[in-house]
């Protein structure tokens, strides 16, 4: 298949053609599935949130974010070495933020992070991540290799990059160690849905420049069962947007991505329920 049929162009639909050096937001589609564990077809995600995103309104119920930009890259090459597709990501993300530009990564697993973190340390000297997950992430080697997306968070941690959990309800007791004697702060899923989103839940001195890295698996299974590793408990639509909106509220947002999309067929509001998420998070960095 041609690839401008399977990578349409975010909101082909309804926008003419994009220039990339008049549009705010660059959407770079990663089709990475090298590590996935149990259900497969992320790298299918991409492909499938692009379509999807054909159907959205423009409007988002404020504004038109569209309005500001949103140029579609064409696929990064993700054959060879899992390192190799990880130095691609990196490159593609760096050349965008050194534009001035807000990277929307779609994957693919979630190793694909890596190279947008590694982009964003390099551009920023002091820049956090917030991650929404089902899962800790923060294994050292999962499956014999350190590049898994079960360890994204721990390549994370090395590389010193400073960050916050929310919505995870699933780890090892390793993982439980690591995030207690490394006082990794995270609001996790059971304690979101009792209580909600504290006021203060930004930790005080946390970076200005953040990236966000959004698994859609952190939206409970009932709303997204086309993920590889669903979990039941997770974030409601709500209580994810109210999480986007504090932290564009509250911090300057670099870059984000959206990751683990498994799309399956015949459930396609999983697709426009991620394509939707992008587009409301594209809102409210520019409204705040
Ligand atoms: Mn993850």
């Amino acid at each position: 298949m041609n690839k401008r049929h399977e990578y349409p162009a975010f909101l082909g639909s309804e926008l003419g053609p994009q220039n990339p050096e008049t549009s705010l937001f660059h959407i770079v589609p990663v089709p990475y599935e090298k590590t996935v564990t149990y259900g497969k077809g992320t790298e299918k995600g991409p492909s499938a949130i692009l379509k999807a995103s054909w159907q959205l309104e423009i409007f988002d119920g404020k504004g038109v974010p569209a309005e500001r930009g949103i140029f579609t890259h064409g696929p990064i090459d993700c054959a060879g070495r899992a390192e190799d597709v990880i130095s691609r990501i990196e490159k593609t993300i760096s050349l965008v933020l050194s534009s001035g530009k807000i990277p929307v990564m779609l994957g693919g697993e979630h190793t694909v992070s890596l190279g947008a973190a590694r982009a964003v340390r390099k551009s920023f000297t002091d820049a956090g991540i917030i991650q929404l997950d089902a899962h800790a992430d923060l294994r050292n080697v999962y499956d014999g290799t350190r590049l898994s997306h079960a360890c994204i968070m721990r390549r994370v941690h090395d590389l010193g990059i400073p960050f916050v959990q929310m919505g995870v309800r699933s780890l090892s007791p390793d993982e439980k160690y690591f995030r207690e004697s490394n006082e990794i702060r995270c609001y996790d899923a059971p304690g979101l849905n009792k209580t909600g989103l504290p006021a203060n839940w930004m930790p005080e001195g946390f970076p200005k420049d953040v990236y966000v890295t959004i698994d859609i698996d952190s939206l409970d299974s009932s709303i997204m069962p086309a993920t590889g590793t669903p979990e039941p408990g997770g974030l409601s639509w709500y209580m994810t947007l109210d999480i986007l909106m504090s932290i564009a509220k509250q911090r300057r947002i670099v870059g984000f991505d959206l990751v683990e999309l498994a799309p399956v067929a015949g459930l396609h509001h999983c697709d426009y329920t991620a394509a939707k998420l992008i587009y409301l998070f594209m809102g409210a960095i520019l409204y705040g």
